[in-house]
């Protein structure tokens, strides 16, 4: 009996569960559809990134002699479940429908309806390209009160062999990031990314996403990313050569007009399939076996990969739907209007929307202690920040973006995920990064007019949410040098962020 095989948009991917279910008579079908292209207003790179990537790999499994039927854009459908019968409509030889786990809530829960509407069985099979099942981790996570990343990931570090001699992790420690925060020297060449040019199929697609998307942030124009495994891959075997040598040490710097550094932007890659995690963390354990790279980098790598993403997921199907509602600090302020068009006087917040706005990617120090701090600090809505970060990343997905953006970025989640709100101040942004020397505001003062926005805003914070925060242990010096201000200096500084709040459109 001959199965339509449904492809969703970030399931590129050659050996997908669903995909390996394939027989001679099996359909495969990809859809670019209004309902996926809408549901937060995408990166115009996003958009272009999956639906010329869909198209690429729907021109692979052509080739290779399946069926294949590729709905595009212009047809004007308007859901996957449309997609799906329209096709069952015009070829109904086809019994059933598989297709593998989606990776959000919202549609995996609309495919469970769908065995009901299409009167035809569905299959949903588990997305094995997780190296994590949803059944180990929850494993893992039974009966802890507490889910910390570094037990998980040593448990994981175990079950792949991945940078372990025998039992032990090699060098003798887990995890080497006390080396891996320095700030990065302005004056040090930093080797750019691949830059790919597109082809016609991307070209079309270009033009497609600027006629159809015109008001969405960025600009298709400029999109310059891989959109088919073998690009990826070069694109990743580059970064292990040129950048991966310094990822570790200037993991967390930030420098004036460099948005890369010595990150390997594949993030978005191996989210939509392009590339595989196992062979991604292959790749860096050779060159850290080759003695082209050192084991602070190649831990630090390989920790984000087998660690932290797979992590991020489990924790995400563990505690949906519930998760998303989580609000601990009750935060409710609209987002300024900057965060969709950069212009502000705060020079390390203009770089770090003006990366997202031109490429759809900013790395994780931009993502947490810029933009997601400033959030966090000013008590920025959950709903409208965790939209903008699934809106203007090419890499999100709800179930990588949410558990960073809500739980690690703004602890809406009272610290399931983090054991303390990484709140920062100015003098932590001035030590990572040479932003402060160049902007408006002063970044030693705190309640002067020029005085840095982000220190008055940190003690507030801090204040503001003394019941609820002052018994973590790990915020107890903080609150210390909070307490030993006079009542006239946090007056002062509470003053000021007040005035700050209400003037947060215009910093
Ligand atoms: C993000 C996205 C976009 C913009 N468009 C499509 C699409 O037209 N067709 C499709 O199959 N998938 C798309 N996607 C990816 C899906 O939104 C993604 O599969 C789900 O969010 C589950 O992770
Ligand atoms: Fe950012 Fe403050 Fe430094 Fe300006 S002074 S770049 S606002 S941290």
């Amino acid at each position: 009996m001959s199965k339509l095989i449904l492809i969703l948009g970030d399931q590129l991917s050659p050996v997908i569960a669903s995909l390996r279910q394939w027989q001679p008579g099996d359909v495969v079908l990809l859809a670019e559809v209004q309902a996926e292209a809408s549901y937060v207003g995408h990166h115009q790179h996003k958009i272009v990134l999956i639906f010329s990537a869909m198209r690429h790999f729907a021109a692979v499994l052509l080739q290779q002699g399946m069926q294949v039927e590729y709905i595009d854009y212009n047809q004007r459908i308007a859901s996957l479940y449309e997609a799906v019968a329209i096709t069952l409509q015009r070829q109904p030889q086809l019994q059933s429908v598989i297709v593998t786990a989606a990776g959000e809530f919202r549609l995996a829960q609309e495919i469970q309806s769908w065995q009901a509407r299409l009167e035809k069985p569905v299959v949903v099979l588990d997305d094995d390209r997780f190296i994590a099942s949803l059944a180990l981790f929850n494993r893992w996570a039974q009966g802890r009160s507490q889910y910390r990343m570094e037990y998980f990931y040593r448990e994981m570090r175990r079950y792949t062999g991945l940078l372990m001699n025998g039992t032990e992790p090699a060098g003798g420690k887990w995890n080497y990031d006390i080396e891996n925060r320095k700030p990065c020297p302005a004056e040090l060449a930093v080797p750019a990314p691949v830059a790919i040019d597109p082809d016609d199929i991307t070209q079309a697609v270009i033009n497609l996403v600027r006629s159809e998307f015109p008001k969405n942030i960025g600009d298709a124009g400029n999109f310059a990313l891989a959109v088919t495994g073998k690009d990826a891959r070069a694109a990743f075997s580059d970064f292990v050569v040129h950048q991966l040598p310094l990822f570790g040490q200037y993991q967390d710097a930030m420098v004036l007009d460099q948005p890369f550094l010595f990150h390997s932007i594949c993030s978005m890659y191996l989210n939509i399939g392009l590339l595989d995690v196992r062979w991604m963390c292959q790749k860096v354990e050779q060159a850290y076996q080759a003695g082209q790279v050192p084991l602070n980098a190649a831990e630090g790598y390989i920790r984000q990969l087998i660690g932290w993403r797979e992590y991020v997921r489990g924790l995400y199907w563990l505690l949906m739907p519930e998760y998303k509602t989580r609000n601990f600090f009750n935060a409710q302020t609209p987002l300024p209007g900057y965060y969709w068009h950069g212009k502000t006087k705060m020079r390390c917040m203009q770089q770090a929307i003006g990366h997202t706005i031109k490429y759809a990617y900013s790395h994780h120090i931009h993502r947490l202690m810029i933009t997601g701090n400033f959030a966090l600090l000013a008590g920025l809505s959950v709903d409208d920040v965790t939209d903008w970060y699934l809106a203007v990343y090419a890499d999100a997905f709800e179930w990588v973006e949410l558990p960073n953006t809500l739980g690690m970025a703004l602890f809406a989640d009272g610290g399931v995920l983090a054991s303390k709100p990484y709140a920062a101040s100015g003098n932590y942004i001035q030590r990572m990064s040479n932003y402060c020397s160049s902007c408006h505001y002063k970044v030693k003062e705190t309640t002067s007019e020029l005085a840095c926005p982000f220190n008055a805003l940190y003690w507030d914070f801090l204040a503001r949410n003394a019941t609820k925060l002052t018994s973590n242990a790990r915020l107890q010096l903080a609150y210390q040098q909070w307490h030993r201000k006079d009542e006239t200096q946090q007056a002062a500084i509470q003053k000021k962020a007040a005035e700050l709040l209400i003037h947060l459109e215009q910093l």
